[in-house]
């Protein structure tokens, strides 16, 4: 890695709504250019109203646009872009396109393609961070035979998980419960896992039942500094999509805290990491911990982080990626308070969470002491069926995780959207209920224990 600082003066924003907002932010603060680039629906979005100049880039389905590695690079040439953040979601995790703008000399906000494509195959990053010393789930290492699976499967034990090894986030994951339902289970794993990801490769893990679901998050610059910011509890979660985070984990303590970064700093390190990560981990109820994946991406929860450390994150990966130093070290990394996050997504809770679509016709967004709100929609904006329902992330600090609390209460009785169902109701009911407030809840909790109703 060269020492010489990379200059940028213009960041193309590779993304849309609020982490395209957060990003063009960021940039401004630092008195960069910004590129927006927009889909035929995204004409008069609030990334495209905030950058200094934007791009069309095609139809609305995102493999026509936000995801054309194409049609991207061909708008960073020509409005003269140095640098390229993704975001999240789209093209983040693509190893291709990190490596693509390197190659067209635009430096790309993220981790190096090496460490995206490590990452991102599950065998091959189990492995890797074993060999670092790094707990894993006991199951399978490589992508073994048929045969050789159901034997592993007898060693491992029942229940057991068949995951796709180019899966992640829950996608192509299959219980198994009885030896004799395993055969069966794997070609039917296979064959989604070939449909979903056009590769039928898969592994087996023990299946921990109850557990927490708590990430790490990382810092690496690119001299060899690699630093962990605390935890995040994202255990309350329905169909693998996160609804609420929070910092620091009701269930953590500062013993815990300080070996699960270790173990976070020793994955990210197995990988070469640069740039901002989050290694994912499920966390039993007697504590032991085990590594699940590592996204190599900024996340949707990372503000409930910055509120707790008083660190931008996005500038901090702005700063590694022109070849600065981490403005701070592991021992000037304090914690303060409590933050609370609630994701604002356009959906009925009262149907089955379907995506509401519509045009938002008013909007009152709350705000106050303690209250952060990332929104990439205003009022006017039109919510369709083409992206992710979320609209914007309601973020809550607190001196407590009861300040936190009630401040969440409090802002989310002002937040008023009209023209689209939200699940705002939601995170109400959650708020109300006296295990969450006890912090007493898994993974299974909301689809489990949890009634709206
Ligand atoms: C598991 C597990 C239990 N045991 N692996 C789901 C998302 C993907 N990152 C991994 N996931 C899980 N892997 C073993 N060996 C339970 C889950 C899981 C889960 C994990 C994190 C957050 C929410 C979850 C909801 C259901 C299952």
């Amino acid at each position: 890695m060269s020492d010489t600082p990379t200059l940028f003066r213009k960041v193309l924003i590779a993304n849309r709504g609020e982490i395209a907002v957060r990003v063009i932010r960021a940039c401004r603060e630092l008195g960069l250019e910004t590129v927006a680039v927009f889909s035929d629906v995204d004409r008069d979005a609030m990334h495209v109203r905030y950058a200094s100049e934007a791009y069309p880039i095609g139809p609305p389905p995102a493999r026509d646009s936000y995801l054309s590695i194409e049609k991207i690079l061909d708008v960073a040439k020509r409005a003269g872009a140095d640098a390229i953040h993704p975001g999240y979601g789209f093209l983040a995790e693509r190893p291709e396109f990190a490596q693509a703008c390197i190659d067209e000399g635009i430096a790309f906000i993220g981790p190096p393609a090496s460490a995206i494509g490590a990452m991102g195959d599950k065998v091959v990053a189990r492995q890797t961070v074993e060999a670092a010393g790094v707990p894993i789930v006991p199951g399978t290492e490589l992508d073994l035979p048929d045969e050789d699976l159901a034997h592993a499967a007898g060693l491992i034990g029942y229940p057991l998980l068949i995951k796709a090894s180019a899966g992640g986030g829950g996608k192509g994951m299959r219980r198994v419960d009885r030896a004799e339902d395993f055969d069966n289970a794997l070609h039917a794993a296979r064959r989604e896992a070939k449909a979903a990801f056009g590769e039928g490769a898969v592994y087996l893990e023990k299946l921990i039942e109850g557990a927490r679901h708590i990430e790490i998050q990382v810092l690496a610059d690119a001299h060899g500094n690699v630093i962990y910011l605390g935890e995040r509890e994202c255990s309350i979660q329905r169909r693998h999509q996160k609804l609420l985070e929070e910092a620091p984990s009701p269930f953590m303590d500062d013993e815990l805290r300080q070996r699960m970064g270790e173990v976070a700093v020793a994955a990210a390190r197995a990988v070469d990491y640069v740039n901002a990560g989050t290694i994912e981990f499920l966390v039993d109820k007697d504590r032991n911990f085990y590594f699940l994946e590592m996204n190599t991406r900024l996340q949707v929860e990372h503000p409930v982080t910055e509120l707790v450390t008083n660190l931008d994150i996005v500038k901090e990966q702005i700063r590694i990626a022109r070849g600065r130093k981490l403005s701070r070290t592991q021992e000037e990394i304090v914690m303060k308070g409590a933050a609370i996050e609630c994701r604002i997504n356009a959906e009925d809770p009262y149907n089955n969470f379907l995506p509401s679509t519509g045009h938002i016709s008013a909007m009152t967004i709350p705000a106050g002491p303690g209250v952060r709100v990332d929104s990439g929609v205003t009022t006017g904006s039109e919510i369709t069926p083409y992206y992710d329902p979320m609209l914007a992330k309601l973020i809550c600090w607190g001196d407590t995780r009861g300040e936190a609390l009630l401040r969440m209460r409090r802002a989310l009785s002002e937040y008023r959207i009209m023209g689209v169902k939200t699940n705002i109701p939601f995170h109400q009911h959650l708020l109300d209920s006296t295990r969450f407030i006890a912090g007493m809840f898994d993974t299974t909790f909301v689809e489990e224990r949890f009634d709206m109703s």
